[in-house]
């Protein structure tokens, strides 16, 4: 029988229960090494697959899928998608998936999280214990922003600044801030509290500055030296979106000149690669793209990628209907 099994390929590593789950429906190819394969190499082995699961590191563009033209499912396990053409994949008939919602909450705490710690300088404190130079107290050792009761302003306010949001007023008392392409519903935001500003707005009053939106063209570098020179000098920014969406040498060189008190760093232009600069100013806290890494967490992003690729390819209990489609319109054909 199971040479009737559609092919695909699991291109990096991921929870074994989740490809035993796979391997029920699919002949699975998967990546025990969890090597990031070059685009040369992905190519290769995506020959003979009809569906990927990929995650942020694999680039799915209009000519690999020209190359490709057995591939019906691209299954990301993100919740963002710059990784993928969908509109080249929505020309070729190609259903594509992400993960949304299963990460708003964790993703949020996280978010939240590195806010905290770049305004109370958690990171750098504890780098100058570890170095035994902690030697005397003093009144103003390592004494940082204040988060109660100050301006948290989000940059995007999809389901994760919403939650960010929702953090910053009910549990910290701020007064929240968004800007956003379109508002939100009035009833969110007396919920929130929160009060949509132009761009400079938000910049001018920022005392937590927290982006959240996209990458897409649109957003390159959103935020470079013209909009961090509008910001207070007592400000931190934190970005837990997309590399990109801040130019990171243009922060490295605010951070350093203190026109910005800190930054919050999960995502890096250019990732894992990091801006030489930013590892060398010491008030900027740095993480390695974890924002949704709690374990319960990425375990439900893996199954919803994997139940978004059975359903995908006519397995399952939900044949046809991939329960977070991008563009389900192509199954509709
Ligand atoms: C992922 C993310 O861990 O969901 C997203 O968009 O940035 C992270 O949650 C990462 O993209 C790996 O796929």
């Amino acid at each position: 029988m199971s040479d009737k099994q559609p092919n695909v390929l699991v291109a990096r590593g991921v929870f074994p229960e989740v490809l035993a789950r796979l391997r029920e429906h699919f002949e699975v190819e998967a990546n025990p090494d969890d090597s990031v394969w070059p685009p040369a190499e992905l190519s290769r082995r995506l020959a003979g697959k009809v569906g990927v699961f990929t995650t942020g590191s694999e680039r799915i563009d209009a000519a690999l899928l020209d190359t490709h033209p057995q591939l019906r499912a691209v299954c990301n396990m993100a919740v963002g998608y710059n990784n993928i053409d969908l509109d080249a994949c929505t020309a070729r008939g190609v259903l594509v998936s992400n993960t949304p919602d299963v990460l708003t909450e964790t993703t949020a705490d996280f978010g939240f999280a590195l806010m905290m710690a770049t305004a109370r300088r958690i990171t750098e404190s504890e780098h100058f214990l570890r170095a035994g130079q902690w030697t005397k107290w003093s009144y103003d050792m390592f004494a940082g922003a204040e988060v109660h009761g100050s301006t948290l302003a989000v940059l995007g306010m999809g389901r994760i600044g919403q939650a960010i949001a929702r953090r910053g007023a009910l549990g910290f008392g701020m007064r929240v801030v968004y800007h956003n392409r379109s508002r939100l519903d009035a009833a969110i935001e007396r919920e929130l509290g929160a009060r949509w500003v132009d761009k400079a707005e938000l910049l001018r009053v920022a005392d937590h500055l927290v982006i959240v939106v996209p990458y897409s063209a649109q957003s390159h570098h959103l935020i470079g030296a013209a909009e961090l020179a509008q910001m207070k000098p007592s400000a931190t920014l934190t970005n837990i979106a997309r590399g990109g969406v801040v130019d990171d040498a243009a922060l490295a060189q605010a951070l350093r000149e203190r026109r910005i008190a800190a930054a919050g760093l999960d995502v890096f232009e250019g990732e894992p690669r990091v801006h030489p600069d930013l590892l060398s100013v010491p008030n900027v806290v740095l993480t390695p793209h974890i924002a949704s890494a709690s374990v319960a967490t990425r375990r439900a992003m893996a199954d919803l990628a994997a139940d978004n690729l059975i359903a995908a390819l006519g397995c399952g209990p939900a044949a046809g209907r991939p329960p977070t489609a991008l563009n389900p319109q192509v199954l509709a054909k």
